[in-house]
């Protein structure tokens, strides 16, 4: 058993440096980089733990700007520097709840995610097509359900870019623009498919806190923005002590916003002389426990 693994080891082995020689790589460097790959898997295992022993002494009941895992880091070393950015989730929407486990449209995401696209000025007809993109049935409830190279894929978003295979999603859609009262964000920049759904008042943008609500206008985001920065909510019913937000209001939002996140995306990226790597990781929070969702090494 042993001699067939290493035999198939050796193989595929040989078979992978004759390609990269055909790719004029010499065997040194390939060497090289095989062992450079090794530590970079290593900076991202302390940078895990690293997260995870931030995160662990932070304190869970809200998450606000000035807590340390809102730090940039930059760490020098030997040849370069690692730049570690750490982001909650919860300050995003997730598209994904726009559908409901029984496949049915969750009509007060619809109502959120229709104030989020007016506000970007974004047609709605996209909103349509995002839906029906993730709803399991192929019957059009608005939007498209095929498209000219594939299907809709009638299931949940497993990343953010892949809204740029459903229609209406242009670059300039997705990244935003630059216009003349400022930058308007496209949906990168609201959005995340890692949220668990509660959009964490503490850390949201303006353009997600007024899609929560009809009555939270501009004036009254930045009013919630200008009051968390000198003190952070610690409940939901600390809104109220923003001059305008209503016990309706509050009401109304409460289902879906909190004070905490329990998602975390890191992202690491190492400059090594003229190498660069991306690392991103992705943590949840579940009160004490600190899971690793997944990890990627670019
Ligand atoms: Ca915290
Ligand atoms: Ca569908």
């Amino acid at each position: 058993m042993l001699l067939i693994a290493v035999v198939i080891l050796i193989g595929s082995l040989s078979a992978s440096l004759t390609f990269i020689s055909e790719d004029s790589f010499t065997l040194n460097e390939y060497v090289e980089r095989t062992v450079e790959y090794q530590q970079i898997y290593e900076v991202s295992t302390l940078a895990v733990d690293a997260v995870r022993e931030i995160l662990s002494s932070d304190s869970a009941d809200a998450d606000y700007y000035g807590e340390l895992w809102t730090q940039n880091f930059t760490i020098p070393i030997e040849n370069g520097s690692i730049q570690m950015v750490i982001v909650d989730q919860e300050r995003f929407l997730n598209p994904n709840y726009l559908v409901n486990t029984n496949g049915s449209v969750n009509q007060n995401y619809r109502r959120i995610f229709t104030r989020l696209f007016e506000i970007l000025n974004i047609d709605l007809r996209t909103l349509d097509n995002i839906i029906d993109w993730i709803d399991r049935d192929d019957i059009s409830s608005g939007g498209l359900e095929k498209y000219p190279d594939y299907p809709a894929k009638n299931g949940k978003l497993d990343s953010i870019e892949e809204l740029k295979l459903i229609g209406g999603v242009s670059q300039q859609v997705f990244n935003g623009t630059v216009t003349p009262s400022g930058f308007r964000p496209g949906l990168k920049n609201v959005l995340s498919v890692y949220s668990n759904g509660k959009v964490n008042v503490n850390t949201a943008s303006k353009w997600v806190l007024m899609a929560l609500d009809p009555d939270i206008d501009e004036t009254l985001a930045a009013g919630i923005i200008s009051y968390r920065k000198e003190r952070p909510f610690k409940n939901i019913n600390d809104l109220n002590l923003v001059d305008g937000i209503t016990g309706d209001i509050i009401h109304r939002i409460s289902p879906f916003v909190d004070v905490k996140s329990e998602n975390f995306l890191v992202e690491l990226v190492v400059k090594l002389g003229e190498r660069e790597y991306r690392i991103y990781f992705l943590l949840e929070r579940k009160g004490k426990k600190i899971i690793e969702k997944w990890r990627k090494i670019l």
